[in-house]
């Protein structure tokens, strides 16, 4: 075994993290996983190749993805995670005090019991909250058929590569449609931008005929590298967005929420795109 890891995500461009100890190594019913220690970025989550998490930076991506739509909506009881085996998603989600109940559909029960096992930091015990509902199942089976209603949708997936790559198609968006309440709120990780540019206005295309707010919001995760994380969003309405920052940092504020990347200033800031970006869409 190489003492380095070096992600596969692009063809010809790569980063490494030099491994201390590899914690857990398997090739699981739908994936390759390892669970290693970095010397650089605490513990390390990769699947099929491509970094998934690592104890020093997930902070970032899993309080976007979950404070940005949960703060929007101001009011989410029911709320939906496809994916986030990691557990650290379902952790930001369950500090929102007005969630009442946590659906999430994860592909691989591996990735769970081994995240609870050897990254415990991120579920932090979500797992065994009793708001939280976890089923193993495909995303799109679930959104395909569920009878239940959702506030909030997230999308924690892979990117649209292997078992992942269902979650970034127009049947799955028609899913999404359909289990979300009115006024309801769809974010989604869509890939760093500048890495992925394809995908940003792959997205929008699906997005955009089923939703009358189509938007992208972006965060840099160093782990994730090459520029800006994107996060698709999506709603029926378009009055989520337009909040002013009075009004969320009065929700922020009152929800006693402590954060370290996330503020309300940056929520609003987050859906400023380079023009790049604006232009791709
Ligand atoms: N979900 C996002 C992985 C994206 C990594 N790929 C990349 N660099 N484009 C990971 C699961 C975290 N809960």
């Amino acid at each position: 075994m190489s003492e380095w890891f070096d992600e596969t995500l692009h063809d010809a461009y790569h980063q490494g993290f030099k491994i201390r100890e590899v914690l857990f190594e398997s090739k699981t019913e739908h994936q390759h996983l390892i669970i290693f220690e970095s010397g650089s970025f605490g513990r390390v989550m990769a699947l099929d190749g491509i970094i998934q998490t690592t104890e020093r930076d997930e902070f970032i991506y899993h309080e976007m993805l979950a404070h940005t739509p949960l703060f929007a909506h101001g009011n989410a009881k029911n709320v939906l995670i496809i994916g986030g085996g990691d557990g650290g998603l379902l952790r930001e989600v369950l500090k929102h005090p007005e969630v009442e109940s946590v659906v999430q559909v994860e592909i691989d029960q591996a990735v769970i019991d081994m995240c609870v096992e050897y990254l415990p930091n991120h579920s932090a015990g979500a797992y065994s909250n009793p708001r939280a509902e976890i089923m193993i199942g495909d995303g799109i089976d679930y959104v395909s058929q569920c009878e239940r209603k959702f506030d909030v949708i997230l999308s924690d997936s892979t990117d649209p590569i292997g078992p992942g790559e269902v979650l970034f198609t127009s049947p799955f968006y028609q899913g999404i449609q359909r289990c979300l309440n009115p006024n309801g709120i769809f974010a989604a990780q869509n890939g760093v931008a500048f890495m992925q540019p394809e995908e940003v206005s792959t997205t929008h295309k699906r997005l955009s005929p089923l939703f009358a707010d189509t938007a992208f919001y972006a965060a840099a995760v160093p782990s994730y590298v090459g520029g800006i994380m994107t996060f698709a969003w999506a709603c029926d309405s378009s009055a989520a967005r337009e909040l002013k920052l009075d009004v969320l940092t009065e929700r922020f504020n009152n929800s006693g929420i402590k954060t370290r990347y996330y503020n309300p200033a940056l929520h609003l800031g987050a859906f400023a795109l380079p023009q790049y970006l604006v232009d791709s869409l």
